[in-house]
């Protein structure tokens, strides 16, 4: 059966093309990237629920039951995702193949129409055409648009009954291999990063000792968490870095081993510890150093983050590749969406800051994702430093459905939260009174940490 099935599957491919017959009459598909579903009645088995109700059919090759016979009148909707299975079914082309009143078409007139325009090479057709004839030539099939057995047939979180391409993904992801980034446990919860707010739980003399106030530690805690999440989870060895700048006096172990040894780093269950975590944050910031200023607070940290990061990668010397780091200086759109889908490829997350210096401007919006995708609005800021995990591009069609065409999701405050990239761009780029220095300050207090990487 194994071989049929990728008949099958050829054929529901084919077949899924056939409403866009104008985009094809330039010639034959060569490839295809659409997954088609083909629904077929199983070889003599019409009913097979216990209770006589329910009929098996093949779908992609895979056996699975509607509720009931696939016709207009009935309204089953098998898999409850608002679509009936009619209406999942592609009614056109089978009027297309079978004429204008067809009701169904058989394998026979489905794998005959497709050789005659074209769409399967004599060799495939050879191939098929023995395959049908040895089953049932004459056995019904549905080409479908989407899968009558599946909320969501390309699995884009978008549902069928939503999605304007319910056979192609309309989403393109770039995220980090560990999707909960770093497990923070706090009073018994697990989250995801750090809070600057925490900090405000160490003891009061570490504090003074460092000089700190949790106010502005925003950049702190996001360079704190990305140097955690490179020693974990791109082996990145921190033992001499944490050895060379007092970092040893944090762990419980002696010798140390690596930098997770002083932040409470558990490796049986891959989480951390959040109060060692403070600690190794306040003993940071003899590094990374914040400024209290009252206003443009992120204007002085950017390149205090990247030296720091310089100073780590510099002890990094057995590591397969060489890092650099920068922080960027332009912030256009394009430039920003390359740059972070090419870092989380990678599994380096990505540092970005918003800063706005006229009062003028918009705060930056955040977002919370449930569900399908629905984006709610959550938090503003006015100006902060969060750490990039994910990014997420929609398809012109699945924007206009989800309302948004490029989001990224942010750790911030020890959450998972989402920005529009295109508001970020928009509202760092919309200098109010287009003085030069508002351009240059935005390009430098608006951005992107880019952590390059090669192979040495
Ligand atoms: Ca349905
Ligand atoms: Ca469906
Ligand atoms: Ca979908």
């Amino acid at each position: 059966m194994d071989h049929c099935r990728n008949y099958f599957s050829y054929l529901g491919n084919k077949l899924a093309y056939v409403p866009h017959l104008g985009y094809l009459s330039a010639g034959t598909p060569s490839t295809s990237k659409i997954k088609g579903y083909i629904c077929e009645w199983e070889n003599g088995a019409n009913t097979k629920k216990a209770d006589g109700t329910g009929v098996a059919v093949y779908i992609g090759g895979n056996k699975v039951l509607l509720n009931g016979k696939i016709a207009a009148s009935s309204g089953i909707d098998t898999d409850h995702d608002g679509v009936s299975d009619y209406n999942e079914v592609d009614v056109n082309a089978i009027k297309k193949i079978g004429g204008s009143s067809a009701q169904t078409i058989t394998w026979k007139q489905g794998h005959d129409y497709l050789n005659n325009k074209g769409y399967i090479s004599d060799k495939s057709y050879d191939k098929i055409a023995d395959l049908v004839k040895d089953l049932a030539q004459n056995q019904e099939i549905y080409p479908a648009k989407s899968n009558p057995a599946d909320v969501d047939s390309d699995g884009d979180d978008i549902k069928d009954a939503n999605d304007p391409n319910p056979n192609q993904s309309d989403v393109t992801v770039h995220k980090l291999s560990q999707e909960d980034y770093l497990k923070i446990i706090y009073n018994g919860e697990q989250r995801y990063g750090c809070d600057q707010s925490w900090l405000n739980d160490i003891d009061e003399e570490v504090l003074k000792a460092h000089d700190l106030s949790s106010t502005f530690a925003c950049g702190l805690v996001a360079a704190g968490d990305l140097i955690a999440y490179l020693n974990l989870y791109t082996k990145i060895n921190m033992k001499d870095f944490a050895n060379d700048n007092g970092f040893s006096k944090l762990a419980d172990t002696t010798p140390i081993n690596d930098l997770y040894n002083c932040y409470g780093y558990n490796e049986s269950n891959d989480t951390i510890d959040y109060y060692k975590y403070m600690n190794y944050i306040a003993k940071l910031s003899d590094i990374i150093k914040i400024y209290d200023a009252t206003d443009g607070a992120i204007a002085i940290g950017p390149n205090s983050i990247k030296s720091c990061l310089n100073k780590i990668f510099k002890y990094n010397s057995d590591s397969k590749y060489d890092y650099t780091v920068h922080w960027r200086n332009n912030n256009a759109k394009d430039k920003l969406k390359e740059r972070i889908r090419k870092s989380l490829g990678n599994n380096l997350p990505v540092i970005i800051s918003f800063d706005h210096p006229t009062p003028d401007q918009e705060d930056l919006k955040f977002y919370t994702k449930s569900g399908e995708v629905n984006f709610k609005d959550d938090t503003t800021t006015t100006s902060h430093y969060m750490v990039i995990t994910e990014i997420t591009e929609y398809s012109k069609d699945a924007a206009k459905v989800v309302g948004h065409s490029t989001m990224i999701k942010v750790a911030s405050w020890s959450r998972d939260l989402y920005v529009d990239l295109d508001e970020y761009s928009d509202i760092v780029n919309s200098d109010v009174d287009k003085k030069m220095f508002n351009h240059v300050y935005n390009n430098f207090a608006s951005n992107i940490l880019e952590i390059g990487r090669k192979k040495k």
